[in-house]
């Protein structure tokens, strides 16, 4: 079944690199997360579980690694309407810079989405982790004759700075928004919510970034060509001008779009029970299907660890990580609460006999490696220590990067024998 009523508008990151150095060479939607998914396909399979299934995704540039994901994994019949779409920010003769903001974004695409017949505009944040039925807020938009919906979730004081927050009316209907109030302006934004939420002093309404625009009005409102984002211009600038609801979400929802929030959510899914369930088959994520032999294990005590396809593991010890597809860790090591992404390709022996490969893909013997996450194709020699944590300052080199205790090591970095983090 396909919502032939809704056109789905994925936000894949601006200029900002809070998940640097992540991002240093792939647009913000082809992180990888969770051992075997990209951060893109989050609200894409969202949609496909909606039957929203036709879908843009912007981003600030083009990365192979993206085009090659989407074009891979999301193949639609021929004989549906539906599609997954890359937009790289472009020049055009009416449009020099990039994108200046979430709206400037979607101004800049509108030729893009006009082309489509559609009622609604769905306009999604490309960097977070929840599993949300779009179906239920759009009937609520449809039911409440509203021109504009939000999806709200409640929150506490500590986090009520980094949203934008709202209050509404007995319908719903939102009366007032500030964009990330400042911590002095609180006691005056808090709303009823629930008992449960009382409970977990989730006082203040937030703003999901998740929105509904009629059609009609997104035309009206990207011909002004004064505002470039929906946070801090266009929300707070039409709420009394257009009838706006508040559609409230009680489920699991974390923005995911800083390092620190990045790494707890991957590690989160080793809990007993993850608040992400990626095992509900009703609300499946989907990713590129590999076709990966299975993952090989020897000798290594595994506690609260989640192993992608295609690993060879002989560690001695993998606690609280995620590893990711085609890992390779060797004898004797060690893994606490570490996000391996794992590799793109296995190298073959002729490949590593040929080229005078010193130090393989992957984590070498006698490694220790705490609070960190190994990016893509790195190589770790043996007898290598990582030990992350609040006892080292924030840096960078040229194959580490440290932020607030999280040892990343970058994409295909080499880190050579002995090396001590
Ligand atoms: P932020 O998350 O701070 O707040 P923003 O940085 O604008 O807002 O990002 C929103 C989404 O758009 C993210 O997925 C981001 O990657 C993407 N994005 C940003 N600039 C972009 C660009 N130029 N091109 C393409 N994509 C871009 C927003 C709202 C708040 C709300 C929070 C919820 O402004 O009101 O509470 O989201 O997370
Ligand atoms: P996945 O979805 O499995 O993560 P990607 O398509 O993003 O895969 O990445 C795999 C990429 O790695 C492919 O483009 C593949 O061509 C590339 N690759 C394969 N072998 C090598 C190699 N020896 N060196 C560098 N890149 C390789």
């Amino acid at each position: 079944m396909i919502n032939d009523n809704v056109l789905a508008i994925i936000l894949g990151g601006g200029q900002g690199s809070r998940l640097y150095p992540l991002t240093k060479d792939r647009s913000k939607p082809a992180v990888p997360i969770a051992g075997k998914y990209r951060l893109v396909d989050i609200p894409i399979s969202n949609c496909i579980n909606s039957d929203i299934k036709r879908m843009y995704v912007l981003t600030q540039f083009n990365s192979a690694s993206l085009n090659r994901h989407i074009k891979n994994t999301y193949h639609f019949s021929f004989f549906s309407s539906a599609f997954v779409d890359v937009l790289a920010a472009e020049q055009t003769p009416e449009n020099k810079t990039w994108f200046q903001g979430t709206a400037d974004a979607v101004r800049q695409s509108m030729h893009h989405f006009l082309r489509h017949d559609f009622k609604y505009a769905l306009i999604l944040s490309g960097d977070q982790l929840y599993q949300m039925d779009y179906d239920e807020m759009i009937a609520a938009h449809e039911k409440a004759g509203a021109e504009i919906s939000i999806a709200t979730i409640p929150v506490n004081a500590k986090e009520a700075t980094e949203f934008g927050i709202m209050k509404s009316d007995e319908n719903n209907v939102v009366t007032s928004f500030i964009e990330k109030p400042d911590a002095s302006l609180l006691p005056d934004w808090t709303s009823e919510v629930s008992d449960d939420m009382k409970k977990q002093e989730r006082h203040y309404l937030a703003s999901m970034g998740i929105y509904i625009f009629n059609r009609d009005l997104l035309i009206e409102l990207m011909a002004n060509k004064e505002t470039n984002d929906f946070g801090k211009e266009i929300i707070p600038q039409n709420i009394s001008k257009h009838k706006t609801l508040s559609y409230q979400y009680e489920g699991y929802w974390t923005d995911i779009g800083n390092i620190d929030s990045f790494f707890e959510a991957n590690l989160e899914l080793t809990d007993n029970i993850p608040r992400f369930d990626l095992y509900d088959k009703r609300k499946r994520i989907y990713t590129r299907a590999r076709i990966l032999p299975t993952t090989k294990i020897a000798g290594t005590v595994l506690d609260h660890a989640v192993i992608a396809e295609g690993c060879i593991i002989s560690a001695a010890k993998i606690e609280k990580s995620v590893i990711g597809i085609r890992s390779r860790i060797g004898a004797e090591s060690t893994v606490i609460n570490t996000y391996v992404m794992g590799s793109d390709y296995y190298e073959s022996l002729e490949e590593i006999n040929s080229n005078h490969i010193d130090i393989l893909i992957g984590i070498g013997e006698r490694c220790f490696i705490k609070n960190a996450i190994i990016d893509k194709n790195v190589r770790i020699g043996d007898g290598v220590r990582i030990n992350g944590g609040p006892h080292i300052e924030n840096t960078e080199t040229d194959t580490y990067f440290v932020k607030d205790g999280i040892v990343v090591i970058k994409k295909d970095a080499v880190i050579p024998k002995g090396f001590v983090i």
